[in-house]
């Protein structure tokens, strides 16, 4: 069985879509970029009633189908080597992945949701919060590991998952422009070799909102 293309059903923005857009772009393999248009009635079949969903057509006309965006993301990874070749380079590979997950759901809650919620002044000051206590001290720590390693890459000398989401995560997280060339060069290194080629570059502009 071999695998003839994806498609992939999200809504028509990047939200919890970009890694696994640049990841089924990195696959080589054909794959459709789906936009939810009846989203009341497609709802219930879906696994968890949330997009998005990853369809993986076969040769022998079987299908496998899966949700939960960071689950697709590492099954691509792993499926196109985006993961290491150790189960040592996985995990921290993952970690890596992991804590930008974290850094941007945090972030992503107070923009999106607490806004609805709480006067503007105390959103402000939520994103201060999140700026001090979660992007600075954590992408410190990132930047100490990418130094360590020394190749230019979180984690052994090639591209992997936790490179693609630090590039894809940085420059919409950078919250004031606080990570700069000079607090954390290797990252921004990193941010800018991978944002300065495909399919980066030109999965950037392709919706006009978040
Ligand atoms: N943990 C899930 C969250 C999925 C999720 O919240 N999806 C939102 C879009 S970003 C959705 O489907 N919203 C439509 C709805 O709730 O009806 C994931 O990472 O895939």
């Amino acid at each position: 069985m071999a695998i003839t293309s994806y498609d992939f059903l999200y809504f028509e923005l990047h939200g919890l879509s970009r890694v696994c857009r640049i990841m089924l772009d990195l696959s080589g393999v054909e794959w459709t970029d789906t936009y939810a248009k009846n989203w009341d009635e497609q709802r219930d079949s879906t696994p968890f009633l949330r997009l998005p969903v990853l369809k993986e057509f076969h040769d022998d006309g079987t299908t496998f189908s899966m949700a939960e965006s960071h689950a697709i993301c590492r099954y691509l990874a792993k499926q196109y080597g985006y993961l290491g070749n150790h189960p040592h380079e996985s995990a921290l590979i993952d970690m890596y992945y992991e804590s930008w997950n974290e850094v941007s759901l945090k972030y992503h809650y107070v923009k999106y949701r607490l806004m609805k919620l709480v006067p503007t002044e105390l959103v402000d000051k939520d994103k201060e919060y999140w700026r001090d206590n979660f992007l600075l001290p954590i992408l410190s720590k990132h930047e100490e590991a990418l130094a360590k390693n020394g190749t230019g890459f979180y984690v052994g000398d090639k591209m992997t998952l936790a490179d693609i989401a630090a590039a894809v995560h940085l420059p919409v997280l950078n919250y004031q422009g606080v990570i700069t060339k000079e607090t954390h060069p290797n990252l921004v290194a990193l941010s800018e070799k991978l944002n300065s080629a495909d399919p980066f570059l030109s999965r950037k502009n392709n919706f006009m909102k978040n």
